[in-house]
C-alpha cells in the first residue's frame, strides 16, 4: 500500500514526510528530490521568506547506497527561519514576557477562523502555523520520490500556468516545456507572462493578492489506472480530492470539464479511432476528457486544471473581529507571498504524481522494482490481444511524447 504522511509547522524546526509503499531498488538521490524544491521556491509573486529558505529534503531513512530498501522513507526539511523563531516556536513553555507572536486578529478567508473554534485555540499562530502553504514543501518531497518511480515506466508530469488575475495566456498548440520552467510565471505565453507579471506587482502594491488557474498534465500513462467499480477507486475522484487539498484550491476540472458543461455530447465526447500504428490497439483523436473515461486513465494525457483562489493574508487587511475582545478590527497581516500560482503548479505535479504512483502501485504491485516491470509489461503483453495482427510492436513503446 502506497501512503504518505506529513509534519511541520511554517516557522517550527522543520516538516517531516513518510512515504511508505515504495518498491525496493529504485535509484533516489537527495539531489533528485532538491531540484523539485528548488522548482517550488521560485515564481514571481513570492515574499521575503524564500530568500531565507533553501529547502533540502534529507532522507533520515529507507535509502541505502543509493537504492530504495521498501520500508518506509522519512524525509526531513529544515525551516531554516527557525532561527528567527525560537520563542515564538519553542516546544517547551516559554517564561512570563517571551517573544510569542501571538496572533487574535482572524483574516477572512484562512483557516483561522473555523480553526481556533474547532481546536479551542486562543492563539490564531496554532492554526496558521501548520495551515500555511510551507506544509506543501513536504508534499514536493514526496512528489519526487513518485516522480522518480513513475520515471522507471516512461510516466511525466508538468505544469503550467493558465491565468493569473485577469491575464489568460493563449497556449500554443506545442508547449515548450524548457520555456515554461524559465517563465517566472511558469507561462507558455510570454507576453501573457509579461503581463501577469504586471497583474502581481499591481497587486502587491495595493496591498491585495492574485489568484490563478494552472493546468498538470501527465504523459505516458497506460490505459487501466483507477477503476469504475468503486467511488473511491476513480482515477478523477482520487485526483480531484489531491489537488483539492492544496492549500488555497478551490475548483478542479478535469480536461475541459466546464466548458464540456455548455456544449452538446456530440461535441464533447474524444472519437476513438482504429489502431493508429503505435502500442494503443485504439485511441481517441482529441482529448476533451483529460485522458479519464469512466474513472480510468485511457491512455491519453491526463489533463487537470485548477483554479487558485487570492491568498488571503493581504497587505491592506480586510475588516475582521478579534478573537479575544470580539471588536471589529482590521484583520493581521504578516509577511506574506502575493501569489502562489508558480509555485502551486508544483506542488499540483506533486499531487498528480502521488495519486498516480497509488494507482500505478494497486496495479501493478511489486515489492521490488524489478516485480513492478515485470507486472507491468506483462500486462502491456496481455494488451496485444487488442491489436490488430499486422502491428508487430515492441510490448514496452510508448505513445509519442508531451501531445495533449
Ligand atoms: C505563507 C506565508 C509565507 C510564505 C509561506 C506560506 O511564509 P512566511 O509567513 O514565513 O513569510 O512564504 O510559504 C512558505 C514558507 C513556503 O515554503 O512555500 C502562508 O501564510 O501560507
Amino acid at each position: 500500500m502506497f501512503r504518505f504522511l506529513t509534519a511541520g509547522e511554517s516557522h517550527g524546526k522543520g516538516l517531516t514526510v513518510i512515504v511508505e509503499g515504495v518498491p525496493a531498488g529504485l535509484a533516489l538521490s537527495e539531489a533528485y528530490i532538491e531540484r523539485d524544491l528548488a522548482r517550488r521556491q521560485k515564481g514571481y509573486g513570492r515574499g521575503g521568506r524564500m530568500q531565507i529558505e533553501k529547502d533540502h529534503a534529507e532522507v533520515l531513512s529507507g535509502v541505502r547506497h543509493g537504492y530504495t530498501l521498501g520500508s518506509p522513507i522519512a524525509l526531513g526539511i529544515e525551516n531554516k527561519d527557525f532561527a528567527n523563531w525560537t520563542e515564538a516556536m519553542a516546544v517547551d513553555p516559554v517564561p512570563e514576557g517571551a517573544k510569542t507572536r501571538r496572533v487574535t486578529r482572524l483574516r477572512p478567508g484562512h483557516a483561522d477562523f473555523p480553526g481556533v473554534l474547532k481546536y479551542s485555540h486562543h492563539d490564531v499562530r496554532d492554526v496558521l502555523e501548520r495551515a500555511s502553504a510551507r506544509e506543501t514543501a513536504a508534499r514536493v518531497a514526496a512528489g519526487a520520490v513518485s516522480r522518480r518511480l513513475l520515471e522507471e515506466f516512461g510516466l511525466r508530469v508538468r505544469s503550467h500556468v493558465l491565468s493569473i488575475g485577469t491575464v489568460n495566456a493563449q497556449v500554443p498548440e506545442t508547449i515548450n516545456w524548457d520555456q515554461v520552467e524559465e517563465s517566472p510565471v511558469r507561462c507558455a505565453d510570454p507576453e501573457a507572462a509579461r503581463r501577469m507579471m504586471e497583474h502581481i506587482d499591481a497587486a502587491r502594491e495595493a496591498g491585495d493578492s492574485a489568484g490563478g488557474i494552472f493546468e498538470v498534465i501527465a504523459f505516458g500513462v497506460p490505459v487501466g489506472l483507477g477503476s469504475h467499480v468503486q467511488w473511491d477507486r476513480k482515477l478523477s475522484g482520487l485526483l480531484a480530492q489531491a489537488m483539492m487539498s492544496i492549500n488555497a484550491v478551490k475548483g478542479v476540472e478535469i480536461g475541459s470539464g466546464f466548458a464540456n458543461a455548455r456544449l452538446a455530447g456530440s461535441q464533447v465526447h474524444d472519437i476513438i479511432e482504429p489502431w493508429g500504428g503505435d502500442a494503443r490497439p485504439f485511441h481517441h483523436v482529441t482529448n476533451r476528457a483529460g485522458g479519464i473515461e469512466g474513472g480510468m486513465s485511457n491512455g491519453e494525457p491526463i489533463v487537470a486544471r485548477m483554479a487558485l483562489k487570492p491568498i488571503s493574508t493581504l497587505g491592506k487587511p480586510l475588516p475582521s473581529v478579534d478573537l479575544v475582545t470580539g471588536e471589529r478590527v482590521q484583520a493581521h497581516y504578516e509577511r506574506s507571498d502575493v501569489c502562489q500560482v508558480p509555485p502551486a503548479c508544483v506542488v499540483g505535479e506533486a499531487m498528480m504524481a502521488l495519486v498516480l504512483a497509488q494507482c500505478f502501485l494497486e496495479k501493478f504491485g511489486g515489492d521490488h522494482l524489478e516485480e513492478t516491470r515485470r507486472n507491468y509489461l506483462g500486462y502491456l503483453d496481455g494488451l496485444r490481444q487488442f491489436l490488430p495482427e499486422a502491428a508487430a510492436i515492441p510490448s514496452a513503446e510508448r505513445p509519442p511524447d508531451d501531445a495533449v
